[in-house]
């Protein structure tokens, strides 16, 4: 049977840290239920969730993938997040379509910014969350002072309703203080398991546990509470039925345990899924808006509504082309049905559907309400789009996605390859709408930006591999901006007279600097007409064009005020082109005289480190020309705030990566322009100079 009610799924994300085992014990879920008849390993490429050759290679996960296995005629869909931070939008859309996530923390590593990170992002979600801690397995594992850390740091309400009974290289056994038994595996990594009594030496403290979730469980509901008070105990149906509330509710982040390499623990976590988290119709009704009413319309998960369904993520598949992942929100997908894209008012005949394991697919009849599955050959739908009956138009709400840390600049190592370049990152963008693409014509450049240098570099070589478009790859220009700092007078005459129709105009202007921000002025002070009207405009049009682009730097000039105050024409001579030229010739002087400066965008930068890397860092900063703004603290770490000019910001997540042995990663975003030291100004002159040269 490979489809399923609403009460009869469960959708789950795995985030965390890098490294932390959320691939191996995506192995370990699906093996446990038969779902595959090889426990597979990261270190030898044969996982379900990395099968991409990318994730091959590298021994960790790039992208989001999904899979699902089947126990006790539940289905689990799961969604196996990356943890590199350079793919922290992959989390974004793992997050997305799921009820409940579960943070992964190595029992060895601890908490790391990476595992700060994507807890930020459940929690701002609002969503429920189990924590697993894994690796407990490893004789340096240390369950105790992790459990302690993440209830000091995440939050308090991080409960363990399991510990290891004998943690360390014999661990097979998980004292699960729910059911009250001892889970212990056969010791084959089959994902077996019996359940025994607890030993003597451990059931004290089980029996204290087991007291501490019961009132955490009571106090979950006020009425509970009441009969909990009234008769010092509650019911099985209501000790479940109140678990499950308060982690729908956020009152409890249940922590489990697991060794994804021996595969123990794995499979009592998906009972525990099944049995305690929610299924998808009981976390309320889907936020939604109408778009033809402009009005919201939640949207009650249920199969007996008519359907609607996101796509929250799209792939490219050789000899498939794309497959689009998507969640159903009420009604049934079925192949055949047409359905508008509310998104482009496309209509979109649905084909075939599958359910996914990874890689494999295989072709399902119908995708229930809170189901997840994947669709072929869309037309032109794209991740975030909502599909829904024409009849009632639909839009859930959109992915956000982080902003870009990092720019690069690229062009097609063949000349001609333009179109073929930005149809092929407009194809990537779509199936990864956290590396952006934009063509700036003030810089002249074709500018990738992401979430890290790993990510652009991935990002290129699928455009090779997938696309067959090459790119080089060039330093990013900055965008910078020219101004002044003294007031001049100067005149711009432009005369030709000799022979033929001549030219003939003659400016006076003086220029003055504005405030930072102001823009362009441009004041006409002429009296008595020494310039008739008519050719005023086309001064000011000389003036604009050579302002565009620049002067001394090739970026363009801003703030300042021009006064034309004085000239002289001639009757048949002058003409607009005569006045355009002398004013910009009147311009390029006075800028010139005007002592030019450059002003250079400087980005507000939030670097999140472990408190030992706090002085390198700063340090580092410094020698950016960075200004500290500040030190705060969060979580287990620290952040340093600091302005940091664009221009000392290239890959600086590659350096950051390797002053902090991984352990550090940094938001930016734009804050104002400033003026850039005399030297380096005097630098970017002559290399634009020279780059005149070339040219
Ligand atoms: N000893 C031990 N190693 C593990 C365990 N889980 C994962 N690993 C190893 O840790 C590394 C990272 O695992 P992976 O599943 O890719 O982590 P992810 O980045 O969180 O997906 C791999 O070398 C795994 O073999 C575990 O429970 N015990
Ligand atoms: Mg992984």
């Amino acid at each position: 049977m490979l489809e399923f009610q609403t009460e009869n799924i469960r959708n789950i994300a795995l985030i965390g840290h890098g490294d932390a085992g959320k691939t191996s014990m995506v192995e370990g879920f699906l093996f446990s239920t038969k779902e595959i008849n090889r426990l597979g390993t990261v270190d030898d490429g044969t996982t379900v969730s990395d099968y991409n050759s990318d994730e091959i290679d590298r021994k960790f996960s790039i992208s989001t993938s999904l899979m699902h296995c089947v126990r006790e005629s539940t289905k689990i869909n799961i969604l196996d997040t990356p943890g590199y931070i350079d793919f922290t939008g992959e989390v974004k859309s793992g997050l997305h379509p799921v009820e409940i996530s579960a943070l992964v923390v190595s029992s060895v590593a601890g908490i790391e910014v990476g595992t700060e990170l994507v807890w930020g992002y459940t929690q701002k979600s609002k969503k429920p969350s189990l924590v697993i801690l894994n690796k407990l397995d490893k004789d340096n594992s240390k369950f105790q002072d992790i459990l302690l850390n993440l209830r000091n740091t995440l939050t308090t309400k991080v409960f363990p309703v399991q510990f290891p009974a004998n943690e360390g290289a014999v661990f097979d056994s998980i004292v699960d203080v729910i059911d009250m038994k001892l889970h212990k595996y056969t010791g084959d990594k089959s994902g077996n398991y019996k359940k025994e009594d607890i030993p003597a030496d451990l059931s004290g403290k089980a029996e204290e546990l087991r007291n501490e979730l019961k009132e955490i469980v009571a106090e979950s509901d006020d009425d509970l509470l009441e009969k909990y008070l009234e008769e010092g105990d509650l019911t099985e149906d209501e000790f479940k039925n109140g678990l499950r509330k308060a982690i729908i509710d956020c009152n409890i982040f249940p922590l489990l345990c697991s060794s994804a390499e021996l595969n123990v623990g794995p499979a009592s976590i998906l009972d525990f899924i099944i049995d305690y988290c929610p299924d998808p119709s009981m976390v309320g009704d889907i936020k939604a808006t109408n778009p033809k009413a402009k009005e919201e319309q939640p949207v009650k998960v249920s199969a007996d509504g008519p359907v609607s369904f996101q796509v929250f993520k799209t792939i490219s598949e050789p000899h498939v082309g794309e497959l689009s992942f998507f969640k159903c929100y009420s009604g049934a997908v079925k192949p055949g049905l047409e359905l508008i894209n509310n998104d482009n008012s496309v209509k979109e005949r649905l084909g075939q559907i599958y359910s996914m394991n990874g890689h494999d697919r295989k072709e399902i009849a119908r995708v229930e309400a809170g189901d997840i599955g994947a669709i072929v050959k869309l037309k032109d739908t794209h991740t975030g789009n909502t599909l829904s009956a024409s009849n009632n138009p639909l839009e859930f709400r959109q992915i956000e996605f982080p902003n870009p840390v990092i720019r690069m600049a690229v062009k097609p190592k063949s000349k001609g390859d333009e179109e073929k370049l930005m149809s092929g990152l407009n194809k990537l963008h779509e199936e990864d709408p956290s590396f952006f693409v934009t063509v700036d014509t003030e810089l002249h450049q074709t500018i990738l930006s992401g979430q890290g240098e790993m990510h652009l570099e991935i990002v290129i070589k699928r455009l090779k591999n997938k696309l067959g478009v090459e790119v080089e790859t060039e330093d990013p220009k900055v965008p910078f901006r020219e101004t002044i700092r003294k007031t001049v007078k100067v005149q711009g005459k432009y005369k030709k007279q000799s022979g033929g129709r001549g030219q003939y105009g003659d400016t006076w202007i003086e220029l003055s600097p504005k405030s930072r921000g102001d823009g362009f002025e441009f004041v006409d002070n002429i009296v008595g007409g020494v310039i008739p009207s008519k050719y005023i405009p086309a001064v000011e049009k000389g003036i604009k064009e050579t302002m565009e682009t620049g002067i001394v730097s090739g970026c363009p000039i801003v703030d300042v005020r021009v006064s034309l105050y004085d000239g002289s024409f001639h009757n048949v001579d002058s003409s607009d082109m005569a006045f355009k030229i002398a004013g910009s010739m009147a311009f390029k002087k006075a800028f010139v005289e005007a002592n030019p400066i450059l002003l250079e965008p400087i980005y507000e930068v939030e670097v999140i480190v472990p408190e030992d890397y706090m002085g390198d860092v700063m340090g580092d900063l410094s020698s950016r020309r960075g200004r500290i703004l500040g030190t705060d603290s969060e979580g287990a770490f620290q952040v340093i705030k600091a302005h940091v000019p664009l221009m000392e910001l290239y890959k600086y997540s590659t350096s950051l990566r390797s002053i902090t042995s991984g352990r550090g990663l940094h938001r930016r975003k734009f804050s104002s322009y400033e003026e850039m030291p005399g030297d380096i100004k005097d630098k970017v002159i002559k290399e634009f100079e020279e780059s005149k040269q070339q040219d």
